[in-house]
């Protein structure tokens, strides 16, 4: 017996062309930035456009970013100098800055499968913890 809502839900994700069953179809990734974690949900997309709506949702009133690194290298592991990840040694594949306590910005980009490192590069953060993995699969 099939639910009517469902029923209905299901003819307007076909009239719109999109894949009902598939939770990651938009390519959407949401990204939560506290004072010492980068939380991601979900934490493996597809290849093509990717959207990263990214949150602080810090504690107290501390600025964020969020910074894209394509890189084999373990999140944990990066080079630092004087706090800060020396992002020139990495291909940067785009970031947000600036993210006030309690706001969302949006980061949209075009990434290729593989492994990809994100971290906040506010000085010190990475090492309070704000960095993470991230694959992207064929
Ligand atoms: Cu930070």
């Amino acid at each position: 017996m099939i639910d009517r809502n469902h029923a209905v839900y299901m003819l307007a994700a076909l009239a719109l062309g999109v894949a009902p069953l598939s939770a990651n179809a938009d390519g959407t990734i949401h990204v939560k930035l506290t004072d010492n974690m980068i939380q991601l949900d979900p934490a493996t997309v597809n290849a093509g456009r990717v959207t990263f709506e990214v949150n602080n949702a810090t504690s107290g009133n501390t600025e964020h970013e969020l910074v894209v690194l394509k890189t084999d290298m373990d999140d944990a592991h990066l080079p630092v100098h004087k706090g800060q990840v020396t992002e020139s040694r990495f291909k940067k594949m785009g970031e947000v800055e600036d993210l006030a306590q309690g706001s969302t910005k949006h980061l949209s980009l075009k990434l290729a499968p593989g492994h990809y490192v994100l971290i906040c590069n506010r000085p010190g953060h990475y090492e309070m913890g704000m960095h993470t993995s991230f694959v992207v699969a064929r």
